[in-house]
């Protein structure tokens, strides 16, 4: 039976994809190339390091460990200045009432994201405590799709991982959910979300009836 639901948290919750895309741009720019929303989309999921990684190679620069270590930094306080501005309004579709029905089915929940600023978001938007566990970038050494964000969230309540849903708007996403044994709803796409065990466009398009059909998958 199903336990427990874990939750991504930039494109299931809240939508900072948006501010990573305009803070790495304006980084970007500042090297002397560009970057596209098309482009941003496979760094969705994807941690701050790796990301600055794909984007680097993307411009073809070669640069050193420290300037690195600059540039990351840099990006992150561009994006704080961006976030700090979020208030509850910031919420998905769907989301508030989703979390309503999930307290009633008495469900466990727990935030899986690989962002090091996710609990700064959570109490920006007033959800920091909804989740009986929150699993960010602070506690993981693996970026998705590792499932490891998502296996510690269920360690942490206590459930098997076949036990769990996880909801997850990027590719990276719904791959380490399936590598960690769960079930899959994607966020978006199924044309992209291809290895999902179902795919909705918002959490507004989902109840809690379709979620337990789920694991008879
Ligand atoms: P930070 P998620 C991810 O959040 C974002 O999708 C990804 O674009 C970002 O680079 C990553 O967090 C790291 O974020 O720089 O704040 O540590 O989708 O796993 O909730
Ligand atoms: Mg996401």
């Amino acid at each position: 039976p199903i336990k427990a639901l874990l939750f991504d948290l930039d494109g299931v919750i809240v939508d900072t994809a948006i501010y990573h895309y305009q803070a790495w741009r304006r980084m970007a720019n500042t090297l002397g190339f560009d970057i596209t929303e098309e482009f941003n989309e496979q760094l969705k999921g994807i941690s701050r390091t790796e990301s600055l990684e794909i984007i680097l190679a993307h411009g073809g620069l070669t640069i050193s460990e420290d300037h690195k270590l600059a540039l990351a930094t840099q990006k992150n306080e561009w994006y704080l200045e961006l976030i700090s501005q979020m208030t509850p309004a910031a919420i998905l579709p769907g989301v508030t009432d989703f979390f309503v029905a999930v307290k009633a089915a008495h469900l466990k929940t727990a935030l899986g994201s690989v962002s090091k600023n996710a609990r700064l978001i959570l109490e920006r938007i007033g959800m920091i405590d909804d989740f009986d566990s929150i699993i960010d970038g602070t506690k993981i050494s693996r970026g998705k799709p590792d499932p490891e964000v998502f296996l510690k969230g269920a360690a942490e309540l206590h459930v098997r991982p076949d036990e769990c849903v996880v909801f997850e708007d990027a590719v990276a996403g719904v791959e380490a959910a399936k590598r960690g044994g769960m079930l899959a709803v994607g966020i978006g796409l199924p044309s992209v979300l291809t290895q999902a065990d179902l795919v909705v466009p918002s959490l507004a398009q989902l109840t809690m009836e379709e979620v337990f059909t789920l694991s008879a998958v």
